[in-house]
């Protein structure tokens, strides 16, 4: 097997002092961080679509950059993909892989030629992990918007037959995430949404994008799947309307249908801005119910009103997402998968690895910052006195449910005005502690 990209070695850590654009400055994977090594706490994850895929194709032009692998075939490239997946994953320490069953094998003929076609590919995987056990799969998904057959939705379809033939295909792509012994399937609702009432029936949508769960859940439990099942909200691109707006909506729908049991969530940082959301809101959003999965790290620009894809460089959204991470107690089966292309004009092999390393650098500081924030204890403090009030007195007695509407009423009636119980917020001084531990490292 040749090596694809034989100028360039395994990348080193080399500390925040090195000139190196090819060595890590923060990342130094077996270096613990806040009780745990930082590769376990960042469980980083390389995503096959983009890295191994996209060529640069936008809806202005080619690509820009050659994703064949030196190979024309079909079947010969998916193998070289993997070939070349290992290897970059290998050179850049990263553990773990995601993948849309298609990014893995193309269409074929028929749903079996293309079925198995995927096998061999997906037995192919098995026999790379087995030759390199740290090399895991974080997530499987099942591309269900490509094609022409999806152009209504999948799992929304307003056909049957489309429905049935997602079914068949996400059947297909547990099967081989349980195979790989991933821990997380991924509904991403590709085309789950409409572009006008006038033509949708919202209420059999939506009730069908439940069944096709369910059926998935039920099926992945029958061969003995124990993982997590994830949503992954986005509030518009490709349809004006998704479904998954955002993690509340998404929360709403699983608890209706009875599927917040086995559904959590896997957040993108970009989609969270594309609801004109934060990251860290989603987060908080996701954590505060429970529902806190995996993470899809990239980074939108407030200037364009899309979904860019960046990789991460914002040191101050990751700490703040890792501060949401820790507080989570960390990643179980989740992790953090760079759902991240390098920008059009950076399209030489190289740019891979620059881009790699500059994302998890990004979030090695990210996590150095937010452990550093939790210990150092100020915000967490001022939080914490913020809400006293909470802890003993009327307060407590609300929490304990002992007072209701009668006696609060007597109790603000004895009492007369209470701005006087009101203290500053102090947003910027916390803003400034926040600096503050951060440029302290
Ligand atoms: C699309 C997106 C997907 C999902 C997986 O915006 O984020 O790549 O992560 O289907
Ligand atoms: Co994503």
């Amino acid at each position: 097997m040749s090596e694809f990209f034989s100028n360039i070695g395994k990348i080193p850590y080399e500390g925040k002092n090195s000139t190196n654009p090819l060595a890590f400055k923060y990342y130094n994977p077996d270096e613990v961080i806040g009780g745990k090594t930082m590769k376990e706490q960042l469980k980083f994850a390389l995503s096959w679509w983009h890295t191994m895929g996209g060529d640069g194709t936008d809806m202005f032009g080619c690509g820009t950059t050659d994703k064949t692998w030196g190979e024309s075939d079909p079947q010969a490239r998916a193998k070289a993909k993997v070939d070349a997946a290992f290897e970059i994953m290998d050179k850049l320490s990263i553990d773990y892989f995601c993948f849309h069953d298609r990014d893995l094998s193309p269409e074929y003929g028929s749903l079996a030629e293309t079925n198995a076609e995927f096998d061999k590919i997906v037995d192919y995987i098995a026999e790379k992990m087995a030759a390199d056990p740290s090399k895991k799969l974080l997530w499987g998904t099942a591309k269900c918007f490509d094609h022409p057959r999806f152009m209504h939705g999948a799992g929304t379809s307003p056909s049957a037959d489309v429905f049935a033939y997602t079914a068949a295909q996400i059947k297909k792509a547990i099967d081989a995430t349980v195979k790989l012994g991933g821990n997380g399937y991924v509904f991403w609702g590709g085309r789950e949404g409409y572009e006008t009432l006038l033509n949708t029936n919202m209420g059999l949508e939506l009730d069908n994008m439940a069944r096709l769960m369910k059926m998935a859940v039920e099926y992945a439990r029958s061969i003995g799947y124990t993982g997590d099942f994830y949503i992954e909200p986005k509030p518009k691109e490709p349809t004006k309307h998704q479904y998954d707006f955002d993690t509340a909506t998404v929360l709403g729908f699983l608890r209706k249908y009875g599927l917040d049991k086995d559904f959590k969530m896997n957040i993108e940082a970009n989609h969270a801005t594309l609801a004109q959301h934060t990251f860290q809101h989603e987060l908080r959003v996701a954590r505060e119910n429970g529902a806190f999965g995996s993470i899809d790290a990239n980074q939108g620009d407030t200037l364009l009103g899309w979904d860019t894809d960046q990789f991460p460089t914002n040191v101050y959204e990751a700490a703040l997402c890792m501060y949401e991470v820790l507080k989570a107690g960390g990643f179980t089966n989740g992790g953090l998968n760079f759902d991240s292309k390098a920008r059009r004009g950076s399209f030489t092999p190289e740019d891979i690895f620059h881009s790699y390393i500059a994302g998890m650098d990004t979030f090695a500081l990210g996590l150095r910052i937010a452990d550093k924030l939790i210990t150092d204890g100020r915000i967490d403090k001022f939080v914490e006195e913020r809400y006293a009030s909470w802890t003993t007195g009327i307060g407590k007695d609300i929490i304990d449910g002992k007072v209701g509407f009668a006696e609060l009423e007597k109790y603000a009636l004895e009492k007369g005005e209470v701005t006087d119980s009101l203290s500053s917020g102090r947003q910027e001084m916390l803003e400034a502690v926040l600096n503050n531990v951060m440029f302290n490292l």
